[in-house]
C-alpha cells in the first residue's frame, strides 16, 4: 500500500527535481523566518518595506528564471511557482511583490529589451537594489487594456508619454517603470517602455485606504508628457501580446501563490479545530468541520497538481494561455473559497488578523480581480471552446 501524507496526499513532494526541492526550501525558510514575523503590523500599518526587494534579492528569488549572466538564478518555471507558493503562504502582497518584480519587470526587459536594457536593468533588480513596476490598467481600461488612451508620440530622437496607469503594483516605490502604450509611430500599435524614476512629469501617487493587499503598496502612475529617448522602447514585441507574454507568467505564478494562501489557511482550520473543544469534544472530532477539511485538502492538491503540469509544460514552452487561465482563475477562486470557510471554522477569532485567515481572505478577494478576473478568465474559456466572442 502506497504511504498518504495528509497534508501532500499526491506526494507533489516526490515529483519535484533536486534543485527545485532546494529552492522551495530555502523560500519557504526565509518567508516563514524574515516575513511571517512582521506580516501581521505590515499589514495593520499598510506598510511596505523595501527592505524585502533586498531580502529576496539576496535569496535568489527576484528573476529566478532570468539567466545568471543578467543576475537570474537560471531555474525553470516549477521553481518560480514553488517560490511563488511560499512566499504567499505568509501573504499574497509579499508575493505581488515578488512577482511583479520578477514576472512584469524582469521577463519583459529580458524577452524583449535591448542588450543595452538587459544590462541597466537586469542585475539590478535581481539584487532588489531597483524596484520595479508594471503599467497596463488604466482608469478607463481594466479588463479590456485594448481601450487604453496612454499614448506614446514620436519626437526627435525619441518620444513623449501622456496617460495615467491606475492600481499598479510597487509604483509609489519604483526605480523602473514598464509603461504600455499606443504609439504614433507605429501606426497605433501598443509598445513597451522603461522609464526612469525621476524623468521629468512622471509621478507615482499611492493609492490609499487599500483593504487588501496592504503589505503592497499600489499606485497611480502619472506621465505628464515624459520624454524619453529612442532607448527606452522595447524593440522586440509590439501589440496586446507583449503585456500577455508577462501576464501569462504571473498568472502562472499566481496560481501557485494563491494554493500557498489556501494552505495556510487550511492547516490553520485544521489545527484550530483540533485544540478547540465545544460541546466536550475537539471541533475537528464533528463530522462537518471534517467535511470542509476534506474539501480543502481535495480542491488544494488538485490545484497544485494541475500548476505543476502548466508549469512543466511551461519549461518546454508548451503551455497554451487558455491553460493558465484554467489555473489562475480555478486556484483563486477556490482559495477565496476555502479562506472564507476557514475564517468561519475559527469562530469569533477568525475575524482577528492574530490568526491569519481574515488577512488572507481579504487579500485573495485582489488576487482573484487582478491580472483577469475570475469572469474574464472564463471568457477566454467560453471562446476557447466555442469560437465566440462573449467580451463584447
Ligand atoms: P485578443 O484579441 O484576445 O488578443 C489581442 C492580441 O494579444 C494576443 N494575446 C496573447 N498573447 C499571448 N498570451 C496571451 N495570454 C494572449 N492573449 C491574447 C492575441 O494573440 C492577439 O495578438 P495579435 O498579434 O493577433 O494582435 O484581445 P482582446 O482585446 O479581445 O482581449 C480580451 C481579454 C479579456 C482576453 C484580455 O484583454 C484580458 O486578458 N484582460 C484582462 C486584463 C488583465 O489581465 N490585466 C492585468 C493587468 S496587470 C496586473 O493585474 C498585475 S497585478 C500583479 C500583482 O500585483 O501581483
Ligand atoms: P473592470 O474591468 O471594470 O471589471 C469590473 C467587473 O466587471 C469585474 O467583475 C469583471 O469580471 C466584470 N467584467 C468586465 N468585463 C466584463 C465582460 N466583458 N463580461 C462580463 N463581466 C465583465 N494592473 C496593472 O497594470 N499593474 C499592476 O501592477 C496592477 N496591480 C494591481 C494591484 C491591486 C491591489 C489591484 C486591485 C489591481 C491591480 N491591477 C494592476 C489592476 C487589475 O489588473 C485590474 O483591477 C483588473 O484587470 C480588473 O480591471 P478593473 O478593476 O478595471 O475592473
Amino acid at each position: 500500500l502506497g504511504r498518504f501524507n495528509w497534508d501532500d496526499p499526491f506526494r507533489l513532494s516526490d515529483q519535484l527535481e533536486e534543485e527545485e526541492r532546494l529552492i522551495a526550501d530555502s523560500a519557504r525558510a526565509y518567508a516563514q523566518e524574515k516575513l511571517q514575523p512582521r506580516v501581521t503590523q505590515a499589514f495593520q500599518d499598510e506598510k511596505t518595506d523595501p527592505e524585502i526587494f533586498r531580502e529576496m534579492g539576496e535569496m535568489g528569488l527576484l528573476g529566478t528564471t532570468i539567466p545568471e549572466e543578467y543576475g537570474g538564478i537560471g531555474a525553470g518555471y516549477v521553481s518560480y511557482g514553488l517560490v511563488a507558493r511560499e512566499v504567499e503562504r505568509v501573504d499574497s502582497g509579499y508575493r505581488s511583490m515578488m512577482s511583479v518584480q520578477s514576472s512584469l519587470v524582469m521577463y519583459p526587459i529580458y524577452a524583449y529589451g535591448s542588450e543595452e536594457q538587459r544590462r541597466k536593468y537586469l542585475p539590478k533588480l535581481a539584487s532588489g537594489e531597483w524596484i520595479g513596476c508594471f503599467g497596463l490598467t488604466e482608469p478607463d481600461a481594466g479588463s479590456d487594456p485594448a481601450a487604453m488612451k496612454t499614448r506614446a508620440e514620436k519626437i526627435d530622437g525619441g518620444y513623449r508619454l501622456t496617460g495615467t496607469k491606475m492600481w499598479i503594483s510597487n509604483a509609489p516605490i519604483a526605480n523602473v517603470f514598464v509603461v504600455w502604450a499606443k504609439s504614433d509611430a507605429h501606426d497605433g500599435k501598443i509598445r513597451g517602455f522603461v522609464l526612469d524614476k525621476g524623468a521629468k512629469g512622471l509621478s507615482a501617487p499611492k493609492i490609499e485606504n487599500k483593504l487588501s493587499l496592504r503589505t503592497s503598496i499600489t499606485g497611480e502612475i502619472v506621465m505628464d508628457g515624459v520624454e524619453v529617448d529612442e532607448g527606452a522602447l522595447l524593440p522586440h514585441v509590439q501589440g496586446l501580446k507583449g503585456p500577455f507574454g508577462c501576464l501569462n507568467r504571473a498568472r502562472y505564478g499566481i496560481s501557485w501563490g494563491a494554493m500557498g494562501a489556501a494552505e495556510s489557511c487550511w492547516h490553520s482550520a485544521r489545527q484550530y479545530g483540533l485544540d478547540r473543544k465545544q460541546f466536550n469534544r475537539p471541533l475537528a472530532q464533528t463530522q462537518l468541520f471534517q467535511r470542509k477539511l476534506a474539501e480543502m485538502q481535495t480542491e488544494i492538491s488538485l490545484g497544485l497538481q494541475a500548476s505543476l503540469r502548466v508549469g512543466h509544460l511551461m519549461d518546454q514552452a508548451e503551455a497554451a494561455p487558455e491553460m493558465i487561465s484554467i489555473i489562475k482563475r480555478n486556484n483563486c477562486g477556490k482559495a477565496l473559497d476555502i479562506a472564507r470557510v476557514a475564517r468561519d471554522m475559527h469562530g469569533g477569532n477568525g475575524i482577528s488578523l492574530e490568526f491569519h485567515v481574515v488577512r488572507h481572505m481579504i487579500n485573495l478577494e485582489t488576487v482573484n480581480t487582478y491580472e483577469g478576473t475570475h469572469d474574464v478568465h472564463a471568457l477566454i474559456l467560453g471562446r476557447a471552446q466555442t469560437g465566440l466572442q462573449a467580451f463584447y
